[in-house]
């Protein structure tokens, strides 16, 4: 194990300008906010800071020893060929395949089951280095057309393309300013139903992603094959309610169009349907007098989540949570929508979380048991459990196969298993799981790691599981480098997952990992989402920190060895947590954080997370807001506890140019802020542990990176944390 750093060199951070006329007023709270000025990433200063703060963070990023190392051996173990579950259009067959190193997967398609496979598109051949991704793919009933959507850079936006699948040509259809959209195409081959919002006005539009303008007024447009976006026809739209988000899919007989309408990102939802039996006259009714489909109200409120499975003619199932935290099936006669009847009941332990209707009358049912998946079949009529499939510790991260496929395909993945595709059979007695394709990675021997569960008791006594992946038989010295993960938030569930980066660490740094289950996630249901969010939202920082103590006290690691990680809702998490326990991390990792719990609202969509947080428009909301807000409550430590010496820890926050999910601006404010707090404003500050970011370019949220920025990203983030806890390199 490696000294731990002395960094007394204090930090040259770059100057930033403190207006302090900018102060706002929050229900007779006067709260000001000098780093306003970097919520315009197009303006000259905020270029510059950008510029500035990423010379320094690439100076101490090259002289971390293990950059390079961790960048190769990551990129090693990263070069495996890795597939996509195939699925069914007409009689052909579609996949995603990367070679290994590839920047962006490839789609193929073959004739038949057995047929040859062929390069469809290859999103690498579209210049841009790689940072063209396909966002979205759906093919047409009869296999003829796909509708690709292409982001670029990161950003959420998507430019939708056609493909004409015998040629492999693409069409010279374009769909702009989409988001946020689902591509559903009619059983005709015709054309499909897509979301988006109105274009910028003339004069506003600056490089696609770097916009923050709110985005209001979704909409549903039908496009016909072959023709201009300008003759698009307008489906749905609600001006009154502008937040609201559309989301279209055609049920598999072709009959209906299911209308999702959603406001905020709770799990709840409302469902409207239009018979499109006759669809062709009604959008010609629709084009001539600029209305809209004929939509029947089935659900018209925001009382619970409403996911359509399957339906027989009139009669729907739909997996939903109401009154049911964990979920169940329900069915309703869209001709009697008030009767609804259960027919898979909530499950007193598990969470049903997903359901697919597959050779006719079966169902494909996965459940989560603390927090490890379950795989069963069921009657799709009687709900009846037919067979559970035995499946190892870990993840169905999809399922392919409709009701007219007698084969499942299903993606399973773990902690130290790298994607496996099962193929199972439905129409068989005894259903079983065989491996269709397994990921192998060559120089990897997954029997030197172990994984555990463990239940920390949190602050209120609740249990927070958490998984700890580790080299095996490593004694509990209290000295290991340890990395904590988490996300908190949005009823989204972090279940086991191979990560490449991780393994290198555990094996290379003997390093820790530990991923906490926190409150706010989908683990054990709404419930638990609740026990999370909006006034509960401190629960996820209590779990979080109780985790890292449990990590402490029974021998793992120690809080100079301990670094805390976590995206987006989970940067947040951490930078929360740093705020509230300095003393408690050695390091801390927040990538594109929600920082300004104040004005979040005000950018992109971050209007549906008020359903988490709550708004600062809302006096109530705003002082629970203000009191966790990263932003809002970086504080000296030395002055809080009378210590001296104490500081905050290493801090790493990442954003990048075109996220346009959680805006840089997030980032930027905080980083500023937490340079003045605590080093520009105090002469001799103790504050020697580096403050800094890493703000990437050509890049969003996440989703869509090139493996090659997904590599170095990585190896910057641990060769950082490395150098800050004191982690130097095993061979
Ligand atoms: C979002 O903000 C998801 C954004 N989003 C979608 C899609 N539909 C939405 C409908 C309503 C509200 C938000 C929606 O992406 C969508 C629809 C069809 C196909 C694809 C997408 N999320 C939160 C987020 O990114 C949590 C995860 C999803 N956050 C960033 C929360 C705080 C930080």
């Amino acid at each position: 194990m490696g000294a731990l750093p002395e960094l007394d060199d204090y930090f040259d951070y770059p100057d930033a300008m403190r207006d302090e006329t900018v102060v706002d007023n929050y229900h007779g709270v006067l709260i000001p906010d000098p780093y306003r000025w970097l919520e315009d990433a197009h303006s000259k200063q905020v270029k510059h800071f950008v510029s500035k703060q990423a010379e320094l963070t690439e100076s101490l990023l090259q002289t971390c020893e293990t950059r390079e190392k961790l960048r190769e051996h990551i990129s090693k173990l990263s070069d495996r060929q890795r597939y996509s579950r195939p699925f069914r259009r007409g009689n052909k067959y579609f996949y995603f395949c990367n070679t290994g190193l590839q920047p962006q997967s490839v789609l193929y398609v073959q004739d038949n089951f057995t047929g040859e496979p062929e390069v469809l598109f290859d999103p690498n051949k579209l210049g841009e280095d790689g940072t063209i991704a396909l966002s979205n793919c759906s093919v047409s009933e009869n296999g003829e057309y796909v509708a690709v959507g292409l982001s670029s850079r990161g950003s959420d936006w998507v430019n939708i393309k056609i493909i004409h699948v015998p040629d492999k040509c693409m069409e010279p259809d374009s769909l702009l300013w989409v988001k946020f959209t689902s591509i559903a195409w009619t059983q005709d081959n015709r054309g499909f139903f897509y979301s988006r919002f109105p274009s910028p006005m003339k004069g506003e539009e600056v490089d696609q992603g770097t916009e923050t303008n709110i985005n209001l007024n979704h909409q549903v447009y039908y496009h016909i094959l072959g023709t201009n976006q300008s003759e698009d026809i307008l489906c749905w739209k609600d001006l009154k309610n502008p937040k609201r988000m559309f989301k279209t899919a055609i049920t598999e007989d072709g009959k209906y169009i299911i209308l999702y309408i959603r406001e905020g990102c709770k799990p709840m939802n409302m469902v409207y349907y239009c018979d499109i039996t006759t669809l062709s006259q009604q959008l010609e009714e629709v084009k001539g007098n600029e209305g809209m489909l004929h939509f029947i109200k089935l659900v018209d409120n925001f009382d619970a989540h409403y996911h359509l499975i399957l339906n027989n003619q009139t009669s729907f199932t739909f997996r939903t949570n109401k009154n049911a935290s964990r979920y169940k099936l329900a069915c309703v006669d869209i001709r009697e929508p008030e009767s609804w009847k259960d027919m898979i009941e909530e499950s007193k332990i598990d969470v049903l979380v997903s359901a697919h209707a597959i050779n006719n009358d079966k169902l494909l049912i996965c459940y989560l048991r603390d927090v490890k998946y379950v795989l069963q079949v069921r009657h799709s009529e009687t709900g009846q459990l037919l067979h559970n499939l035995s499946i190892d510790i870990g993840t169905i991260s999809g399922i392919s196969g409709r009701r007219d496929d007698s084969v499942a395909f299903i993606n399973f993945r773990s902690f130290l298993t790298p994607s496996i595709i099962y193929e199972c059979n439905l129409d068989s007695e005894k259903p079983e799981l065989q491996v269709f394709r397994e990921s192998v990675i060559s120089h990897f021997d997954r029997s030197e790691f172990e994984t555990k569960q463990v239940f920390v008791s949190s602050k209120d006594g609740t249990k927070i599981p958490m998984f700890i992946v580790s080299k095996k038989n490593f004694p509990l010295n209290g000295r290991h480098p340890a990395l904590l993960y988490g996300y908190g938030g949005f009823n989204i569930s972090v279940t086991p997952s191979l990560n490449i980066a991780r393994i290198v660490i555990a094996k290379h740094l003997g390093a820790i990992c530990a991923i906490a289950n926190v409150r706010g996630g989908g683990e054990y249901g709404e419930e638990w989402h609740k026990a999370g969010s909006l006034e509960n939202k401190q629960n996820c920082f209590d779990d979080f920190i109780s985790c890292a103590e449990f990590l402490i006290s029974e021998g793992y690691t120690q809080p100079k060895r301990l670094c805390i990680e976590g995206g987006s809702n989970g940067g947040l998490l951490v930078a929360s947590c740093v705020n509230q326990r300095p003393d408690l991390f050695g390091c801390a990792l927040a990538q594109a954080g929600v920082m300004d719990m104040l004005r979040f609202h005000k950018f992109t969509i971050g209007h549906a997370w008020t359903t988490e947080y709550g708004s600062s428009e809302n006096e109530e909301e705003f002082h629970r807001l203000i009191k966790y807000s990263p932003l809002h409550n970086v504080k000296k430590p030395w002055e809080m506890t009378g210590v001296k010496s104490s500081q905050y820890p290493a801090i790493m926050l990442f954003t990048a140019d075109h996220d346009d999910r959680v805006v840089p601006l997030h980032s930027l404010k905080l980083l500023a802020t937490m340079q003045y707090v605590l080093c520009k404003s105090v002469k001799n500050s103790p504050q020697t542990n580096p403050i800094i970011a890493r703000l990437e370019t050509k890049s969003g949220h996440g989703a869509g990176s090139p493996t090659f920025k997904r590599i170095e990203r990585a190896a910057d983030r641990y060769s950082f944390m490395a150098k800050m806890v004191g982690a130097s390199w095993i061979d």
